[in-house]
């Protein structure tokens, strides 16, 4: 993988005046619906708005003494206009729904698919992997190596580090806390306009900091391969977030809560592809912004490396056993104070609720919100656990993978 290549050299198709490029396998049905849709409206606008401004001239009142004729209906014409567009609007309807059903239900079994569990928060992404290992909107990776920030003093550390050479005009940065300069076009930092800079501002951070360019891509991408399904389970820590990757022709919800919802596709080429926040979420909401990078499938097993700190079912062992050991057995029938998480998963368990599927969603929501559901024959005892994202992948393979 080419972790320096710019933006400008990925492979990547240009996108016309109405539409991203069609990054996905599925980006050319949905773009079909899209196009016969847009072409019937517009031919329909000028049909109807000629036909319109024809009658108005051939019906007007031509003297004082016209009057209107008395029709009162002409059932063939009213059943041929209504029963023609109908048929067409059930077909666009299904070919659309299909589409629509298919890349927001993935099915279960894909051979060799890619799962990935995003999680948006005011205001950036998490993008964590089960094999172990997370990437962040703001840095690549994990152990925060390449967060993109560096702690420089003032300007002239900032130009003897030689890091001024990758900004071009235009550019901000921020030095010892409100020291905001911009880049000019004749090659000059001057001080700017705080809100000029404002974009590259970290909320979090009073420190003295540069920053990347923001449209660094290796600043903030994720990485899956090509030519292979991608599974993206999507959440919300705190408000409504949506994420999309509008090349991919994806678009879900992240709502707050235990649900992850899903969406599928298939990359089909190599190159970046920007991924957005589409729901007004707050202050930075614009910028929730990132890339998602396509590469080939030994390209992506290195990244992996790159990024895999942790063994999945060791973090999740750990998981289990300093938060959840103390009550739960993972022996089959063992109660302890709550009910054996053995085989948990893929079994029916029975709730004040009624029975309940145990599967990924009944999880989740047994950690965060114990009482929601409460298994019968047991007290209402356990508490609220703080179980992060990240740890929830680990722990819920760890407690699929005791047989
Ligand atoms: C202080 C004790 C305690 C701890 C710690 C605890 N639980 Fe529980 N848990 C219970 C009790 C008691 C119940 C049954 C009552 C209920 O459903 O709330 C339960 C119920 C559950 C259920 C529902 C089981 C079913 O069959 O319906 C799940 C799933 C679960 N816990 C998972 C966990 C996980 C995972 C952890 C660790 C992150 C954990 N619990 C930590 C006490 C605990
Ligand atoms: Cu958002």
């Amino acid at each position: 993988m080419n972790d320096t290549a710019p933006l400008t050299q990925a492979p990547q198709e240009q996108a016309t005046l109405l539409q991203a490029p069609q990054g996905s396998a599925h980006a050319p049905q949905i773009d079909i619906v899209l196009d016969v849709i847009n072409w019937v409206s517009l031919i329909s606008l000028i049909l109807i708005t000629a036909a319109m401004l024809y009658f108005v001239f051939k019906y007007r009142r031509k003297t004082e003494h016209d009057e209107t004729p008395h029709i009162s209906h002409n059932l063939t014409l009213e059943v041929i206009w209504s029963v023609i567009p109908m048929v067409f609007l059930f077909g666009l309807f299904f070919f659309g729904y299909k589409t629509y059903a298919e890349i927001n239900e993935p099915p279960a079994n894909v051979h060799g698919a890619v799962d990935i569990y995003v999680t948006g928060r005011k205001w950036n992404w998490d993008f964590v992997y089960p094999q172990g290992g997370k990437v962040n909107s703001r840095s690549s990776l994990r152990n925060e190596k390449n967060t993109g920030l560096e702690k420089i003093a003032d300007l002239a550390a900032f130009k003897a580090s030689g890091k001024d050479k990758d900004f071009t005009a235009g550019d901000s940065i921020r030095l010892a806390g409100k020291n905001d300069f911009t880049l000019t076009d004749k090659g000059e930092w001057v001080k700017a306009e705080a809100a000029a800079s404002k974009k590259l501002d970290d909320p979090k951070s009073s420190d003295l900091w540069v920053y990347q360019k923001t449209t660094d891509p290796k600043a903030n991408y994720f990485v899956v391969p090509v030519n292979t399904p991608v599974r993206l389970h999507i959440k919300s820590e705190d408000v409504l977030h949506s994420f999309a990757i509008p090349s991919m022709r994806v678009k879900r919800d992240a709502i707050p809560g235990s649900q992850f919802r899903s969406t599928w596709f298939t990359p089909v080429k190599e190159g970046h592809y920007l991924y957005t926040c589409n729901e007004m979420c707050g202050t930075d909401h614009s910028y929730m912004i990132g890339y998602m990078k396509v590469v080939s499938m030994a390209d992506y097993q290195k990244f992996l490396k790159d990024i895999n700190v942790v063994d999945p079912l060791v973090a999740g062992k750990d998981c289990y056993k300093n938060k959840c050991s103390s009550c739960h057995s993972l022996e089959e029938g063992k109660k302890i104070i709550g009910p054996s998480l053995f085989n948990f998963f893929g079994t029916k368990h029975k709730t004040n609720a009624g029975e309940v599927a145990g599967d990924d969603a009944y999880m989740i929501e047994s950690i965060k919100n114990p009482t929601a559901k409460i298994a019968e024959g047991f007290p209402p005892v356990m508490p609220p656990i703080a179980v992060s994202d990240e740890e929830m992948v680990y722990l819920i393979q760890y407690l699929k993978s005791v047989k």
